[in-house]
């Protein structure tokens, strides 16, 4: 849409660019009234901190948000954007795939140099399963809602993970479906209240809990306004070779941060339970950090990364699942959010592990490889006789 001045575009409320809703604030519903965004200027100050690539921060941007001010997502975005900016991350090596929300709209707001895919609701893992076996060169990044994965996407979240998908998946998780105006999701505690005052009597999905038993190699909650703890968290999961799931906190300022919610800022920060903290250290760096003796635990991964991992609570252990499975039962009746690694597994496989494919992406098999001749054939089908 042509916009009234050079940089500053034009469009509708009540419908994005793309044709789809936009997010369900007040001033969003009433379609037909005109409002501006502002395309990020080009321009980078020349003393920007780099990193081992000579990116800046920048290079890790999207375009400007259009979620509401405050939303908790915006900072799950910074966080990404932090983590990737750290791990040197050459941007047209991640893949961002994502469903339908307010949080799968995020991935435009970062990694504006990446490949992206803003698919159908709750259908992020199958698409993103897909591109996996077709090309494990990729940095897989699945970014998703409570609705697009704990209703619609249940089934489709539960399959990716019990598979051992290469990825990195997100869940900005704001126990309502902020889109579509608020309505209670699936991960809504019971007793809690929607911001007109109705109770919600059904009983909420823990994604962290069903990540667990499904076999999740990598299994973390975390809060939107905690980047210090989420940052590491992002960051060890992209180099984690497994199903790396991530549920943040993140309040949706519209329709659930209200008392008597149990996604809002104010009860995740009275409730916030951290059981550990988290630094991630790559292959040239030695552990610096000065940690008082047995309250660091250090975990390698295959990469040869190292986690270190700060206990916060000393009884905790990341490396039992079926613990961590309890814990976070006996907390959750109390109210309490337990947030940190809650469990790693750092000599997961992955689904290409389990099928046994060759190392060369599948994409990039020539017709050689793929037809090797009736001779070959004949051979095979020998060896099933
Ligand atoms: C097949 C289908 N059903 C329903 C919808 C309507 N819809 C759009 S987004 C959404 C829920 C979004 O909730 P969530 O994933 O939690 O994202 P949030 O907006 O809260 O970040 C729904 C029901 C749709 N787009 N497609
Ligand atoms: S999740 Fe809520 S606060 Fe965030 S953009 Fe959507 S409606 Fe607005
Ligand atoms: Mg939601």
């Amino acid at each position: 849409m042509p916009g009234f001045m050079p940089g500053i575009h034009v469009f509708f409320l009540g419908q994005d660019v793309d044709g789809r809703d936009k997010p369900g604030h007040d001033g969003a519903r009433t379609a037909g009234v005109a409002m501006t965004y502002i395309a990020k200027p080009k321009f980078q100050h020349p003393g920007l901190p780099k990193n081992d690539l000579g990116y800046t921060h920048r290079d890790y941007e999207g375009k400007v948000s259009t979620l509401c001010a405050g939303c908790g997502h915006d900072s799950i975005t910074a966080s990404i954007i932090e983590a990737c900016y750290e791990l040197s991350i050459e941007p047209h090596r991640v893949a961002k795939i994502s469903g339908i929300g307010c949080s799968s709209k995020t991935p435009d707001y970062f990694l504006g140099n990446s490949h992206g895919f803003n698919s159908v609701h709750g259908r992020m893992p199958s698409v993103l399963t897909g591109a996996n076996l077709a090309n494990r060169d990729l940095i897989y990044l699945g970014v998703s809602g409570d609705g697009d994965s704990a209703s619609i996407g249940f089934g489709q979240f539960a399959h990716s993970i019990r598979r051992g998908v290469n990825m990195t998946y997100i869940v900005e998780n704001n126990g309502v479906y902020g889109l579509t105006k608020g309505q209670f999701s699936a991960t809504a505690d019971r007793g809690s209240k929607s911001k007109k005052g109705v109770m919600n009597n059904d009983n909420a999905i823990d994604l962290v809990a069903i990540a667990l038993q499904l076999g999740a190699s990598f299994a973390a909650r975390s809060f939107s306004g905690d980047k210090t703890q989420l940052v590491p968290l992002i960051a060890a999961a992209i180099q984690h070779k497994g199903a790396a799931f991530i549920d943040v906190i993140s309040p949706c300022v519209a329709f659930n941060n209200h008392a008597g919610s149990t996604k809002s800022f104010d009860y995740v920060r009275e409730h916030n339970d951290a059981v550990n903290r988290l630094d991630v250290i790559t292959g040239r760096d030695p552990i610096t950090v000065d940690y008082a003796p047995g309250t660091v635990q250090e975990v390698e991964q295959h990469d040869g990364t190292k986690l270190a991992l700060r206990k916060i609570d000393a009884d905790y252990d990341a490396h039992d699942r079926v613990a961590a499975m309890s814990f976070l039962q006996r907390h959750a009746a109390k109210g309490q959010i337990v947030t940190g690694l809650l469990y790693v597994d750092p000599e997961a496989e992955d689904l290409h592990a389990h099928l046994d494919t060759v190392d060369t992406p599948l994409n990039q098999l020539d017709e050689k490889a793929l037809c090797p001749g009736s001779a070959a054939l004949d051979k095979f089908n020998a060896s099933l006789r």
